[in-house]
């Protein structure tokens, strides 16, 4: 799976990109992800991708042409197009589904916007998949591109590893309850005793409390998802 960021705080990714899982992924070919400076696609000599918008109001909208041009040329490298997605508060909101579908591409590229957003002709010439995080309101979209990116790389096969497995997680097909309570040493702390059934070894009863747990807690917290 191949990522294309496309933002104007390259640096903001450095950090997250280097974590444990993500960097393990990249190193093993199983990701890619290219991070480009859409400054690099400016025509102008201060290197200004932004302007006032027309008929006025506050804030600055990212000009039309160095996003078409930067997407364009991106497009032309390594395989394929891929699919371009726009990330904006006003775009059909993430989930897991969307995820699963998002992760059937080869190759994504994410757009971020800041200020008070994209020239309209951006959407209209490119058409992207616009998402949105959830609803409220980030500075930029760069955080959603890491959250995007995130969710989707537990997909990737081999990317987790043999002993755990994204098939179980909350929210993916097949399974919409909340995950159960889990403990580790010691066996008590202040007072506070791990469950005694976890401490038997009896499988079978374990699968049967860590299940019901998992039932009573999407019950008390968001039995929305039971409804579904
Ligand atoms: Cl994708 N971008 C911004 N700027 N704000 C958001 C968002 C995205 N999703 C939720 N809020």
């Amino acid at each position: 799976m191949r990522f294309d960021v496309l933002t104007l705080f390259p640096d903001i990714f450095d950090g997250y990109l280097g974590q444990s899982l993500l960097n393990k992924a990249i190193e093993r070919d199983l990701v890619k992800v290219a991070v480009h400076d859409m400054r690099r696609w400016s025509t102008d000599k201060h290197q200004k991708v932004d302007d006032r918008p027309y008929g006025g109001g506050p804030g600055m909208v990212l000009r039309v042409e160095p996003v078409i041009e930067s997407v364009e040329e991106i497009q032309q490298t390594d395989d394929g197009p891929g699919r371009v997605v726009m990330l904006t508060p006003q775009g059909r909101k993430l989930n897991q589904k969307v995820i699963e579908e998002l992760a059937q591409e080869r190759r994504l590229l994410l757009l971020c916007g800041r200020y008070e957003g994209f020239d309209q002709r951006v959407t209209d010439i490119l058409q992207p998949d616009e998402i949105s995080i959830g609803d409220f309101v980030l500075n930029g979209g760069e955080v959603a591109a890491m959250v995007l990116i995130d969710s989707m790389i537990r997909l990737v096969r081999g990317v987790l590893g043999d002993e755990s497995s994204a098939v179980d997680d909350s929210f993916s097909e097949g399974n919409r309850l909340l995950e159960f309570a889990q403990y580790t040493r010691p066996r008590e702390y202040r007072g506070h005793a791990v469950p005694e059934v976890l401490l038997g070894g009896n499988h079978e009863e374990i699968a049967r409390w860590r299940c019901e747990q998992s039932y009573l807690k999407t019950r008390e917290r968001r039995s929305d998802l039971l409804d579904e």
